[in-house]
């Protein structure tokens, strides 16, 4: 049970932005300080109406930054950004944060091309101390800054904001295990929704949950409130300690967080406005590192939210009557999911390991058929990374889906312990390629250039949704090390599946057709462009070679340095960043066979890419046809 649901939920009132009167009086945290308290609730339901109304269009982190209104406003309300420093883990929750630091107006734009970003960018507003985007980093940045801090002599408060899994990842318990050696003074911030993007997983969950719905907490919580009742009084100290010791007995968290050296206070209810005001005060003036745990409700103030937190933690434009979104042909996760599930129905060793992610990899459906051989490890994913390789040791055979841009964190495990132990694990990047809205800290273009120089490391990626269902079939027949599969977010070009799946060869790709002066060689899903590419250069008259190189790695050597010598250019299409991508990787095969053809590539330039819709961003950086025939031109029309 959650206590919460004692709490009143707001019901959206459409009275909303052509009234919000206090918001559009807030330029900055000074403004916020100047609105009288009683009016601050007011305040809470114009940002609420605001950010419903506004996401609804946009898309975004709807739930997560309900939940944190309240919190928002009573930090920005007690402390002074940007000389005081605050944190938001993943920062996905940092709308609210936007809004009362003068943004309010461009909430709007957010995730849109030149509009706001998704999350927290340092580059965005010097309130925003810190960026992010993957989780689990705040409370060791936040150890850093107030470290340097105290060597600079200076005296400003930082602040970290943590929802409940964040304390799933590795860096944040690295961080707690340091945070008495590191610092004398700093505040963190538990927000504890219960909820990751899906239902929070793990020890550490249990343990929170089991406080929320233990028969004492009613009487806690009531010891707690009454708590920051007196706090702000100058026997505050003592009679902390007296309320503690009287009403936090084992089943509080407390034991926990104070064995890292951090006082504990709380639970406190995170949408009580006063009880937050008051607690920052007191915190503000402890000489320790302290954690403040707050329960608060994802979504609050939207039915549709609430009923489906999961869903609304972050997603694209949505009716905001009923919350209802529009949804198309399967996407790649989709068809991943299906697949896997399927696979795993007739071999009793595939498992399916995720890292909070069932979801967004949409493995909730083997979770849902095969729970017994399902793990959701947490946001943990060089622990998800090293449990498959238990599991490949032991003759399983797992499927582990991460994002490629989470991926990156398991870099280590991929190459100490897959890769060099020859463990047989089926690494599933989603997402590989531009993400789009969410922007650089969520787009996967590093794959290929953090995978190509493991060695023995089988890597590909399909061209179309049939295909994907061969390379996924190969790769759970595949025992000879590990083997890695980059495949885009959203859907592919609608082609049909076959019934029962093909093994492909590996390292042998598809020639779809030969000519004399041109050879394309899109990878993956980039095989549009390049056959726009091809219709427009067949228009001109030249001839044109059409290699689906299916493998990264090994590479169809022999097909591609064949096709390449019959040609006058070659040019390269992929959604990753040139350096170290694809595209090289054919540039050494013909330096090393001294084979000249020249080689042009499309790929993503040596900078992070912006958040914006996919078209503009393709057209902006030269992921086009237009661009790959300009680049081409130029080799056949030298006589
Ligand atoms: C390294 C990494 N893995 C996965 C994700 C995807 N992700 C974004 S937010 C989130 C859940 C965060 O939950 P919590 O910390 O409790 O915050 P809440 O959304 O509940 O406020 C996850 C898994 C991520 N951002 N970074």
């Amino acid at each position: 049970m959650n206590l919460l649901n004692s709490l009143p939920t707001h019901s959206m009132t459409m009275s909303d932005s052509s009234s919000t009167n206090l918001l559009d009086t807030i330029q900055g945290p000074n403004d916020l300080k100047k609105i009288e308290p009683e009016r601050l609730t007011e305040l809470a339901e114009e940002i609420r109406n605001r950010l419903i109304t506004s996401l609804s269009n946009t898309g975004g982190h709807l739930g997560p930054n309900l939940g944190v209104v309240e919190l928002t406003i009573a930090m920005h309300r007690v402390f002074d950004t940007p000389t005081d420093k605050f944190l938001f883990d993943v920062s996905h929750q940092g709308y609210v944060h936007k809004m009362l630091t003068g943004r309010a107006k461009q909430i709007g734009s957010i995730r849109q091309y030149e509009g706001l970003n998704g999350f927290l960018l340092r580059t965005e507003s010097e309130h925003d101390c810190y960026g992010a985007g993957h989780a689990g980093t705040a409370l060791s940045a936040a150890l850093g800054m107030a470290s340097a801090r105290d060597l600079k002599g200076e005296d400003n408060h930082v602040i970290a904001v943590a929802g409940d899994a964040a304390f799933t990842c590795g860096p944040t318990l690295e961080a707690l295990n340091n945070i008495a050696e590191a610092t004398d003074r700093c505040i963190v911030v538990l927000n504890d929704n219960e909820w990751s993007i899906d239902k929070n997983v793990g020890a550490l969950a249990k343990y929170f949950n089991a406080l929320q719905s233990h028969p004492a907490y009613n009487d806690i919580r009531a010891k707690a409130a009454s708590l920051v009742e007196k706090v702000a009084g100058p026997s505050a100290r003592k009679f902390a300690q007296k309320v503690e010791r009287n009403a936090k007995n084992m089943i509080l968290p407390n034991v926990l967080f104070e064995k890292f050296g951090m006082r504990y206070y709380g639970p406190i209810d995170g949408h009580d406005l006063p009880s937050l005001i008051k607690s920052f005060e007191y915190l503000k003036e402890q000489d320790e590192p302290v954690i403040l745990h707050i329960i608060t409700e994802k979504g609050r103030g939207y039915q549709p939210a609430l009923d489906k937190p999961g869903k609304f933690h972050g997603l694209g434009p949505y009716n905001i009557e009923d919350g209802s979104t529009t949804s198309g042909a399967p996407t790649f996760s989709e068809l991943f999911g299906r697949a896997v599930t399927d696979f795993a129905k007739e071999d009793k060793s595939i498992t399916a390991i995720t890292a909070a992610m069932p979801g967004g990899t949409k493995l909730e459906t083997f979770k849902a058929e095969l729970p017994e051989r399902y793990f959701d490890v947490g946001i943990a994913e060089e622990h998800a990374a090293l449990f498959a390789c238990g599991h490949a040791t032991q003759g399983l055979k797992p499927f582990l889906a991460i994002y490629s841009t989470f991926m990156q964190r398991a870099y280590d495990m991929i190459v100490h312990d897959m890769a060099l132990q020859n463990l047989p694990i089926r690494l599933c990047m989603d997402r590989g390629g531009l993400s789009g809205d969410d922007g650089p800290t969520h787009h996967g273009l590093f794959d290929i250039g953090y995978l190509r120089h493991v060695p023995g490391l089988v890597h590909m990626q399909p061209k179309d949704e049939d295909e994907f269902i061969d390379m996924l079939w190969t790769m759970a027949k595949y025992e000879d090390g590990p083997i890695a599969i980059r495949y885009p977010r959203g859907n592919g070009p609608g082609v049909s599946i076959k019934d029962r799946p093909e093994l492909l060869t590996i390292g042998e790709a598809e020639v779809i057709q030969e000519g004399t002066d041109v050879c394309l060689i899109p990878l993956g899903t980039m095989m549009e462009v390049a056959l726009e590419t091809k219709e427009q250069l067949e228009g001109k008259g030249y001839s044109v070679t059409l290699i689906n190189p299916r493998w990264i790695k090994p590479l169809d050597a022999s097909t591609i340095k064949r096709l390449s010598a019959n040609s006058k250019v070659v040019c390269t299409f992929e959604d990753h960043v040139l350096y170290n991508g694809f595209g090289l990787s054919i540039i050494e095969l013909l330096h090393d066979e001294v084979i000249d053809t020249p080689v042009e590539r499309i790929g993503w330039p040596d900078e992070f890419i912006e958040h914006g819709k996919p078209e503009i961003l393709r057209k902006k950086h030269g992921i086009t046809s237009e661009a790959a025939i300009g680049k081409i031109l130029p080799h056949l029309e030298v006589t």
